[in-house]
């Protein structure tokens, strides 16, 4: 920004220079007249006035105008140095001349201009804001534990370039508003619903912000079974199993929503098989048509969304709810021909069910279990008389597949 003097004088200056060699009024008035456009926009840049940048690009464009035809008919020191100079501040202040150049590397990222040299692009908020919710209903009491990540994209591009914070809505702040919208909302433990509340908020609160992504991780807690009932006020951590949803709110395309859960540990001691496996000189995997079975579910789902009005009639928690069990009966009675085609039938199933998804996906490793070496010590531990396993975490297989319905 302390350049923007320096352009006063480059202007006032080139005036000058031509006045003095040509005796050229018009020139000495243009040079000032410009020089006194770029003093101008400088202090707008300085004191964050709107069209700043803009003014300072236009007086760029008409020193350009005037310099660049009149340095190539005749390449004389002042016409030829103040069209160089017009194309680098022009470039500099990202002007008509520069060049608009927009990398999207990561999916949904912001749009950044830039020059020929960089590429940006840019999102930014806060992560990991927990937050416990106690709702009373008289002595019953319910309580939702989250995990909260908002990222927003929009004009904040200066603050990576310019290091000017102007229009930074700080992560404090954004913080402060997750927090402050879950004491007034009455839907914080429908997570789909609480996300896009957020979303909501951010684009209507902040002309500047573009696309606000909101990601809810909701942690378990069961109630408690005593003396054979549910208690009124206390809960369990039964598993590490989370629920989540991810969802994107864009001020121009409207919302995005996928779901899932995770870390949902399972295993079946027999019902599942893997053979007839490609095999070569690299193989050496035993077939089986009987081992234990163990996963991590790890499960998307993405909504169709074609207008915000439809999404008040999207049943999140009944869906939610659907394919988990989808998820553990077909884990549990499929005769598994392999991880992949349980895979698939869970992905089908839950498609088939539920119309208002788009996709299903699932990330399932496959959390060996191998029969311990017990012929060493003259005790049976093979095929059918195997009882004693050792699990291992690591390495694991891993099968995923996305399943969307196909086009007809
Ligand atoms: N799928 C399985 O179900 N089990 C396996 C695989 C596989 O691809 N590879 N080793 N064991």
């Amino acid at each position: 920004m302390a350049q923007h003097p320096a352009y006063t004088m480059a202007g006032a200056i080139g005036g000058i220079a031509a006045y003095s060699r040509a005796r050229s009024i018009p020139s000495l008035v243009a040079g000032l007249g410009i020089g006194v456009l770029y003093g101008i926009a400088g202090y707008r840049i300085q004191q964050n006035i709107d069209y700043g940048h803009e003014l300072a690009a236009a007086s760029s464009t008409v020193l350009a105008g005037s310099m660049v035809p009149r340095s190539i008919k005749n390449p004389k020191p002042v016409p030829l140095t103040l069209s160089i100079l017009s194309n680098v501040l022009s470039d500099d202040l990202n002007s008509p001349m520069s060049f608009f150049l927009c990398v999207n590397t990561c999916t949904n990222a912001t749009k950044v201009k830039s020059d020929l040299r960089y590429r940006c692009s840019q999102q930014y908020g806060k992560d990991r804001v927990r937050l416990v919710k106690v709702i009373r209903n008289g002595d019953w009491h319910e309580v939702v534990e989250l995990t909260i990540r908002v990222l927003l994209e929009g004009n904040f591009e200066k603050a990576y370039t310019k290091a000017d914070n102007s229009l930074v809505i700080a992560t404090d702040s954004i913080k402060n508003t997750v927090y402050i919208l879950a004491k007034k909302s009455a839907q914080v433990q429908h997570i789909e619903l609480f996300a896009i509340e957020i979303g909501d908020h951010f684009i209507s609160q902040y002309s500047h912000v573009s696309t606000v992504h909101v990601s809810i991780t909701k942690h378990r807690w069961t109630r408690m079974l005593v003396n054979g009932k549910l208690h009124n006020h206390s809960f369990i951590r039964d598993g590490d199993e989370t629920r989540s949803t991810r969802v994107v709110t864009s001020r121009n395309t409207g919302v995005a929503i996928e779901s899932g859960l995770k870390d949902l540990l399972v295993l079946k001691t027999t019902g599942s098989a893997f053979h007839s496996f490609f095999r070569d000189e690299y193989t050496t995997l035993a077939e089986t048509d009987d081992r234990i079975l163990s996963t991590s579910v790890d499960a998307t789902w993405t909504f169709k969304v074609p207008n915000s009005i439809s999404i008040a009639n999207i049943p999140f928690d009944d869906i939610y709810d659907s394919i988990r069990e989808i998820t553990l009966k077909t884990f549990s009675t499929d005769n598994s021909a392999s991880v992949q085609a349980t895979l698939y039938l869970m992905a089908k199933q839950a498609l088939e069910k539920h119309p208002e998804l788009e996709t299903v996906s699932y990330a399932l490793p496959n959390k060996h279990h191998f029969a311990f070496d017990l012929e060493r010590f003259g005790l049976k531990n093979n095929g059918k008389d195997s009882d004693i396993f050792v699990p291992f975490n690591d390495p694991s297989g891993l099968i995923t597949a996305t399943i969307a319905r196909a086009k007809l």
